[in-house]
């Protein structure tokens, strides 16, 4: 279906694989096209209720390729990052269905950032995460100078940016970077059973509270307050909310459809 990212559909969940194995899935244009358009597929598709963004072989992502950089050239970063990374950053904000990153190697530079704006984060002993930009001499783009401090706290994102650490999974679920430490032979399994989870709740109150909790991060109680008021107005009046009032007083398990 794309040229640089696997893209399967099953039992509700999308995955997308980015797939440059032999750069741990460096990220060119030809990808960023690919993303958009998987993440495209999989946010209109509407029997998808949650999705899945990782890497093929070894690696989650070493970032941008570094090949496809002109280190004599007139490269306007600014002007690649607005087509490119941020173009696919405010859709992956805008998908009201939960997305998950699944990270099992390296998750480096603008790979890192994808990452992060993901809306969970499950990984594996073996990872390897790092900011990585100071290195070649970057800042942090792609989202990661919002993300990271209010994921990890202001110091720990300055110090992981200002270093370029590489932590492996424990550290990054122990600093809260990541939610959930997988074994790696139990990978697969692990992210079915958390993403099938998330497939069996109500996707619409979902796609609610991401909205205002993104949201909420930079505006005042009043204003998170009135949106609460109308976001629980729409969701009383959802399919899901019923089902879960009645299965309560039927003392069975709640079946939502999402809507
Ligand atoms: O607008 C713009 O595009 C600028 C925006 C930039 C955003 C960014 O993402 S900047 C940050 C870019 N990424 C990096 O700086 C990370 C570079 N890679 C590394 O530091 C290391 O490869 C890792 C720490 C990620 C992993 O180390 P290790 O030892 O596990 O693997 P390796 O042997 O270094 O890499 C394996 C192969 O992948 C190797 O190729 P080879 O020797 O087997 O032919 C390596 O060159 C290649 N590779 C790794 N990262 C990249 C890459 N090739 C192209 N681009 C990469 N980013």
């Amino acid at each position: 279906m794309f040229d640089t990212v696997n893209y399967s559909v099953d039992s509700g969940v999308a995955t997308i694989a980015m797939n440059n194995p032999n750069t741990l899935n460096a990220i060119h244009l030809g990808m960023h096209r690919d993303l958009y358009a998987a993440f495209t597929a999989a946010n209109e598709d509407a029997d998808v209720r949650c999705i899945v963004l990782t890497g093929a072989g070894k690696g989650f992502s070493s970032g941008a390729d570094l090949s496809s950089i002109r280190v004599q050239g007139e490269t306007d970063y600014g002007e690649y990052l607005a087509q490119t990374y941020n173009k696919l950053l405010r859709y992956m904000m805008s998908i009201r269905k939960p997305i998950v990153a699944a990270i099992h190697g390296v998750a480096a530079g603008a790979g890192l950032s994808l990452a992060l704006a993901c809306d969970f984060r499950l990984v594996t002993a073996e990872a390897k995460l790092t900011v990585a930009f100071i290195k070649i001499g970057l800042i942090p783009d792609a989202g990661a100078h919002f993300f990271l401090p209010r994921l990890v706290g202001l110091s720990k994102a300055l110090e992981l940016s200002a270093l370029g650490t590489v932590i492996g999974g424990a550290e990054a679920v122990s600093i809260g970077l990541a939610n959930k430490l997988l074994p790696q032979d139990q990978m697969d399994a692990e992210v079915q059973r958390f993403t099938q989870h998330l497939v069996s709740m109500p996707t619409e109150a979902f796609g609610q509270m991401k909205e205002i909790m993104y949201k909420s991060m930079d505006h005042d109680l009043n204003t998170v307050l009135g949106w609460e008021e109308a976001g629980q107005r729409l969701m009383g009046r959802t399919e899901d909310h019923k089902e879960g009032v009645t299965a309560f007083l039927e003392k069975r398990a709640p079946v939502f459809k999402g809507c």
